[in-house]
């Protein structure tokens, strides 16, 4: 590479790197008896600035039936963000929600058979299933891009977030309301917060009760 090329590559990455040397969030998410919590929904609103325009994500994102459950159970998205809901089940699903942001209704009657839905209102969209009652999974339709789910470990990290306020919320399945705080990101570095959760119990029925039944 001649050398006025590799010079300008090199700027180049520079550049990168300082666009992306942003304040990033990372949150450690645990229940009152101090065991970490998986599926906590970790999002920052800024105060200080109107949110940046929504940007398609190059994937899909999906929320499968597979073993007469939701794959994943919850799933957050920005305002804006189309669903698929493919069935990888052999046997029919009918998807619903009632909740206000976004009533819907697909019934999936064939395996292999996808639907997509808008969620275009901000809020926590639970799905049901009229034919497997214990099927359940939520969508949490976010007003901002920075947000992340927590992992097994009950980690998320958020990155990327230029300096500023931002109105902090974590939400949970089984908490009964937001836990909220601000917080302020300096130009770089990670800021580290670890919360503390107060959940109700977990009234989930883990595994389709009939087991591999034909048809049903
Ligand atoms: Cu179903």
């Amino acid at each position: 590479m001649p050398s006025a090329a590799r010079s300008s590559a090199l700027l180049a990455v520079a550049l990168l790197a300082a666009a992306v040397r942003a304040g990033d969030l990372s949150a450690l998410v645990r229940d009152a008896a101090g065991q970490p919590v998986a599926d906590a929904v970790v999002s920052l609103a800024p105060l200080d600035a109107p949110a940046p325009p929504y940007a398609p994500d190059k994937h899909p994102v999906e929320i499968v039936q597979s073993g007469k459950q939701y794959r994943p159970y919850v799933t957050p998205v920005r305002a804006g963000t189309r669903v698929d809901f493919p069935n990888e089940d052999s046997v029919q699903h009918h998807i619903y929600s009632v909740s206000k942001p976004k009533p819907f209704e697909k019934p999936l009657y064939e395996s292999g058979a996808s639907e997509s839905v808008l969620f275009d209102q901000p809020g926590v969209v639970t799905l049901g299933c009229n034919i497997h009652d214990w099927m359940v999974a939520y969508v949490v339709v976010l007003e901002t891009p920075w947000f992340a789910k927590s992992d097994e470990a009950g980690r998320a990290a958020v990155t990327g977030l230029p300096a500023g306020r931002y109105a902090l919320e974590v939400w949970h399945p089984r908490l009964a309301a937001p836990v909220r705080q601000e917080v302020r990101l300096a130009e770089s570095g990670a800021l580290e917060q670890a919360f503390e959760l107060r959940l109700k119990p977990d009234r989930r029925v883990r595994r389709a009760p009939s087991g591999e039944s034909k048809g049903y």
